[in-house]
């Protein structure tokens, strides 16, 4: 419950309101607790709802972790404040922070590339790919609810699921997902615990992409794929029908649904949206384990593949017919629902994970699961949940977000006269994904609502033709939904998560024996240098020059070291620095070379010294009175004519 905001072992002023707001919040739910936290954080505005408006100084409740979409890093915003908190950078490069240059973070870049990706990119001259398209991340489980230690995510452009280490804030693994193609729906297990991530590949391709299948769709297939979220290893895979979108599983352990927008294996508009009807894929993950068990599977890529298609008849998958072309999946904190939103109907199918057993069962009506679809606005995606029975759906279309009551809609589809939709809202404009405080987890607080939405047109003052996003939050501790604050962001928040800070507690200095950077630490045990005290001479082999250097405000451990022309030099920087945030930077100007050192943490980067003369290294990040004066030459002997 401690949320440390001081230096180790000191417990601040912060530390004790934030604590107190904390539990006040949790006690109970509902509006009136909603309340009772909000006064709390900011005594002003108790009269109605909770207050976004945080003073200087005052700390959010909530951790926000942000998509990025196109962007390829993951973000973290405070809530209520909205206010940008941090850019993580994973799928993307960074200039900042060295992401896509340091040694540590080619390694992760690097390692989870399939052998055909990694020739692929060396005929570009490259080691790793430069974009990323980060949709959906979601944190780790432990029954039912958020427990801390990952962050999970996507990257739809090229097929990678990656994870972030909460305790640094850092991506510490990516996979290249193989066989299937263009990751999209990913969400980790919920029960026990997560287990697994589960891993849509949307774009339907030939089981073996090698070329010898190109324009005969019959021949294409797609993939699901659940990936060991300990070892970040592909645990197994399923062949489906119809394409994959979103995905989402219950808090029983026993099922996971992915919807599918092109069921009809269409390749153009017209014929991915001939059906009325597309459906949502339901995978039985304890028949699954039994058919690998039983080696019930071909093995491609090293991965067991095991046969879901809809005319299989597969124990292992089950098609339940959705309307139309559907895309979010959102499971309720009740336990008991599923809300399948269906994009091109204006309504969203709602099953009872109770009755999906049954559907297993040989002659089932594949409807069976479904206790009632209420009709909600045009274009729902995505749902989210206040713990107290309602849901809130986006309608892209009506530019609204709905507010409905589960059992009223269970009551309607039965035949009773009763309107499931409570209220609805404005929101500007075009949403997309929406989320809750601790909303997709059994511990929905109910108290805020994020829209993401895809379009601002005018809601900020003119950038250019290229418009940021806006993303709106909304009050709903009460029926009318109030919304309180727009953000603008940058390309392309898809969706978020709400997670109760008591959940995330972050170092906030490295430890040293910290395996992101254990290679640096073996190699310099292996030269005999305490990284510590860094090296005063450079040490040579062959042409491999190693740099050792330490850092501790205002000065580097070396001013000066030597190369010569076309060696090839890593430089390790370990900032000995313990406060917190006292992050040290390596620039090594003209040889376009950067990187973050936090503190108690090694950084390493290696570069060919092609270029001779004169080169300053500096800190980039702003350390001391005397950063200005942090730095030191490098100097590179010419090449002998
Ligand atoms: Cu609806 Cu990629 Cu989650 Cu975008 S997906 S909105
Ligand atoms: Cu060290 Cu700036």
């Amino acid at each position: 419950m401690t949320i440390k905001t001081g230096r180790p072992g000191e417990v601040t002023r912060r530390d004790l309101m934030k604590v107190s707001a904390a539990s006040t919040a949790l006690a109970g739910t509902g509006a009136g607790s909603a309340l009772l936290g909000g006064s709390l954080i900011s005594p002003a505005t108790a009269a109605d709802g909770p207050s976004p408006h945080l003073a200087p100084g005052e700390l959010d409740e909530y951790y926000g972790f942000w998509s990025s979409g196109q962007t390829g890093e993951l973000r973290i915003l405070g809530v209520p404040s909205m206010r940008e908190l941090m850019r993580v950078p994973v799928f993307n490069r960074c200039s900042a922070t060295g992401w896509g240059q340091t040694n540590e973070s080619l390694k992760i870049l690097t390692e989870g590339l399939l052998p055909e990706t990694k020739a692929y990119l060396a005929a570009q001259g490259k080691v790793t790919y430069d974009n990323g398209d980060l949709h959906h991340p979601h944190m780790s489980f432990t029954d039912g609810t958020y427990d801390g230690r990952y962050l999970f995510m996507n990257d739809k452009a090229n097929t990678r699921v990656a994870r972030v280490r909460v305790d640094v804030m850092k991506c510490d693994k990516i996979i290249e997902v193989p066989n299937a193609h263009d990751i999209h729906g990913m969400r980790p297990q919920k029960f026990p615990r997560t287990g697994y991530v589960f891993a849509n590949g949307e774009h339907e391709a030939p089981l073996v992409n090698d070329g010898k299948i190109l324009d005969d769709p019959s021949q294409y297939v797609n993939i699901f794929t659940a990936i060991d979220g300990d070892t970040m290893e592909v645990a197994w895979q399923v062949i489906v029908s119809g394409n994959l979108d979103n995905t989402d599983c219950d808090y029983q352990g026993k099922y996971a649904f992915s919807t599918s927008y092109n069921s009809e294996m269409g390749m153009n508009l017209a014929e991915m949206t001939a059906s009325e009807l597309d459906h949502v894929v339901i995978f039985d993950i304890k028949a699954i384990e039994a058919g690998v068990a039983a080696g019930d599977y071909q093995e491609l890529q090293g991965v067991k593949v095991l046969d879901g298609r809809k005319e299989a008849k597969s124990k292992y998958t089950r098609y339940v017919p959705i309307p139309n072309s559907p895309h979010g999946v959102n499971t309720a904190p009740d336990k008991k629902h599923v809300v399948i939103n269906g994009k091109l109907s204006p309504t969203v199918s709602v099953i009872d994970v109770t009755k999906v057993d049954a559907l297993f069962a040989e002659d089932a009506e594949p409807r069976s699961c479904i206790v009632a679809e209420p009709e909600l606005g045009l274009g729902p995606l995505h749902t989210a949940y206040d713990g107290q029975g309602n849901a809130f759906t986006t309608v892209f279309l009506d530019s609204q977000v709905v507010k409905w009551n589960i059992e009223k809609a269970i009551r309607a589809y039965a035949g009773e006269d009763v309107d499931p939709i409570i209220s609805k809202v404005d929101v500007h404009y075009q949403p997309g994904h929406n989320s809750t405080s601790m909303g997709e987890t059994a511990e929905a607080d109910g108290k805020w609502l994020i829209s993401m939405n895809k379009f601002s047109k005018d809601r900020f003052i003119n950038v250019g033709p290229l418009k940021p996003e806006c993303e709106q939050l909304i009050d709903i501790s009460s029926d009318e939904m109030k919304v309180v604050h727009d953000g603008a962001t940058f390309a392309e928040p898809h969706d978020s998560i709400v997670v109760h800070g008591s959940k995330v507690n972050p170092r906030t200095v490295w430890d040293r024996n910290d395996p992101m950077f254990a290679d640096a630490v073996k190699q310099a045990a292996a030269d005999g240098v305490d990284l510590e005290e860094g090296a005063e001479e450079p040490i040579r082999d062959g042409n491999k020059v190693r740099v050792y250097i330490s850092s501790a405000a205002p000065q580097f451990s070396l001013e000066k070291f030597t190369v010569k022309q076309g060696d090839e030099v890593t430089v390790y920087v370990t900032n000995v620095d313990e406060i917190d945030d006292l992050t040290h930077g390596f620039c090594l100007a003209n040889y376009g070379i950067a990187m973050e050192i936090g503190p108690q943490a090694t950084s390493s980067v290696t570069f060919i010294a092609e270029r001779p003369g004169v080169h300053w290294f500096y800190c980039q990040w702003f350390c001391h009175a005397l950063h200005m004066e942090m730095r030191g030459r490098m100097f590179v002997e010419p090449r002998a004519a």
